[in-house]
């Protein structure tokens, strides 16, 4: 064990949090057998020797050094390029407490079934210890972590995705505690694969891929599995939203949180560039996060929310100039691609970039032939620092968080559900967010396009029981809470003819805009019983090109369709019994008998 003891930290004074992580790392060795530890510091001088020795074996291809200064190309294993929900576990003791929303297994039988895949797992390898804070180093909002992993790919996306390194091992010095997370690649055998979570113990196991969300332990896992648990019992929220600040041309920014389920836009929206129009009148969005948001009360009852991570881990396909021009600019540098094709002169390529080069590789490194299908893997990504985003907020670093005005809640739902619609109150706004469904996307495995309940976009990462996550939802109308408008939006309504409505993008801004003006009282809506609907004339349409009949489509509410769903609502909060919260069902009766 000279290979440990070479690289161990200060080994702190017995008892403390050091000594306790140092045993864990040690007892983790016994079990996995590397050939070397190292502890991440997170320095530009380890990461540079890491990319070098991706770059030696082929894990990292460095691209074009001119046109993407410091960019990689990783290609994954071909079977690895997505979320494994079926191998995604919550281990609670209580089959309920995970609730039917997860996969359950004893914990007993987890740590058993994985420690067995794990043991001796590291012969020949390398294992890096990477402390990390999720948010702000200083924020009382943040939370850390520590990840071992067998990966140096994941080791240099963990460093673009969180506060790694020394300032977070300091913090943890401090603070007392963190959340434990184990991953090891294994072999990238699907049959040999599992993502584990062990909420009461801070734990994470994830052995078998290398893929974002089952491999970079600080996101999925970390920030919304186990802090959603932690959340409840703290009182406060961890959600699968983007944070955006929306400023009017008198300079006042409104921040808004919108959860969307994977791969339904929430990039694009939190990097939205005004319309024509809006731009020049002085209308500005500032990017906070695009994919997680922790929220909690403030001292004046407002909802203050952060966003734990530092970068963006983005869906590469469709990301253009026209659709996203601040994510472009944003990956010309400094980013790290996986499952891109490649062009000639080895820039990364991806279906809808957008100009006219031409991919010659596919993201399994084989020529491009388009009879084989795409050459960027429909779920492949980048990985960047939020520093590089143009739009991104300072308010991003703000310990205190930002203060919430709206919570947007959105589907991709093809017929319907209207553009825009708003909550009465916070109970209807809790019913709103449970009733969402989307259809699937290509962010998890198995088939796309499919209709699926997806309450509040956490299907695949709240951590417990949804009967209990949506009554700890409810749990924060209290008295003196100044609690945030819930709207909900849909951007991919389509017509008969099979083709969107909304052009999106851009124009979602008009949507916004007419939100924040929903809080600050200057828009009236029509009340339906589906909530507040935009008045004729509210949501301005000027210089929208929108098909005959689209705007009757998009803004209209159709009483029996809506009269179907709900009942299929009631059927839906009845699977989880006697647990689902009374205050829910009686909304949805309530509403489905009018
Ligand atoms: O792979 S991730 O889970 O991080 C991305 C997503 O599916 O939202
Ligand atoms: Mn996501």
């Amino acid at each position: 064990m000279n290979a440990i003891s070479k690289d161990l930290p200060a080994p702190g004074s017995a008892g403390s949090t050091l000594q306790a992580l140092n045993q864990w790392v040690v007892d983790v060795a016994a079990l996995t057998r590397p050939d070397a530890i190292h502890w991440c510091d997170g320095s530009d001088a380890e990461n540079a020797a890491l990319v070098a020795k991706m770059e030696a074996d082929g894990t990292l291809v460095r691209l074009n050094e001119q046109t993407h200064p410091q960019s990689w190309l990783h290609r994954s294993h071909p079977d690895d390029v997505a979320r494994v929900e079926h191998l995604t576990l919550v281990c609670t003791p209580e089959r309920e407490d995970a609730g039917p929303n997860n996969h359950w297994m004893a914990p007993a039988q987890a740590h058993a079934k994985i420690d067995a895949l794990f043991d001796g797992c590291m012969r020949g390898r390398t294992m890096y210890v990477i402390p990390y804070c999720m948010g702000p180093i200083d924020s009382p909002l943040s939370r850390c972590g520590v990840e071992v992993t067998d990966s140096p790919y994941v080791v240099a996306n963990m460093r673009i995705m969180t506060r790694m390194g020394a300032p977070a091992l300091a913090r943890i010095e401090r603070e007392g505690s963190f959340v434990k997370g184990l991953h090891s690649i294994g072999e990238l055998d699907p049959e040999r694969r599992f993502i584990m979570h062990f909420p009461e113990e801070l734990t994470i196991k994830s052995y078998g891929s290398g893929y974002g969300g089952n491999a970079l332990l600080g996101k999925k896992c970390h920030a919304l599995r186990i802090a959603s648990h932690q959340a409840r019992s703290e009182g406060w929220l961890a959600e699968h939203m983007l944070i955006l600040g929306l400023e009017d041309p008198q300079g006042k920014t409104h921040y808004i949180a919108a959860a969307f389920p994977s791969a339904c836009g929430k990039t694009n929206l939190a990097m939205l560039i005004p319309p024509e129009g809006y731009r020049e009148a002085g209308w500005k969005i500032w990017t906070i996060g695009d994919d997680i948001c922790w929220m909690r009360p403030g001292a004046d009852g407002r909802l203050y929310a952060i966003n734990p991570e530092a970068g963006f881990f983005g869906v590469a396909p469709g990301t253009s100039r026209k659709s996203n021009p601040n994510a472009l600019a944003s990956i010309q540098s400094h980013t790290i691609f996986t499952n891109v094709g490649v062009t000639a002169d080895n820039q990364p390529w991806w279906e809808g970039i957008g100009d006219d080069r031409q991919p010659v590789t596919d993201w399994r490194g084989e020529p491009y032939d388009a009879a084989k299908g795409p050459a960027a893997h429909p779920n492949s990504r980048f990985t960047v620092s939020a520093k590089r985003c143009p739009s991104y907020s300072d308010k991003a670093e703000d310990a205190q968080g930002v203060p919430i005005s709206a919570i947007v809640f959105g589907g991709r739902r093809a017929s319907l559900v209207p553009l825009v619609f708003e909550a009465r109150d916070w109970t209807h706004g809790v019913l709103v967010g449970a009733a969402m469904g989307s259809e699937t996307t290509a962010a998890a495995t198995g088939a796309v396009g499919v209709m699926r309940r997806d309450p509040m976009a956490m299907k695949p990462f709240c951590g417990y029981n949804f009967a209990d996550y949506f009554a700890h939802w409810l749990s924060f109308d209290q008295p003196g809470a100044q609690l945030p408008k819930v709207f909900h939006v849909n951007w991919f309504r389509k017509g008969d003819d099979g083709k969107f409505l909304w052009p999106g993008f851009g124009d979602n801004l008009r949507v916004l805009e007419w939100m924040i003006r929903r809080v600050d009282g200057s828009a009236e809506g029509v009340e339906t019983p589906i909530g507040v609907l935009p008045q004729a004339g509210e949501i301005d349409l000027e210089g929208v090109a929108l098909a005959p009949g689209a705007r009757d489509m998009l803004l209209g509410f159709d009483r029996e369709g809506w009269r179907a769903e709900f009942e299929a609502l009631g059927a839906y909060l009845a699977e989880y019994g006697p647990r689902m919260p009374e205050a829910l069902r009686a909304e949805q009766q309530r509403i489905a008998e009018q």
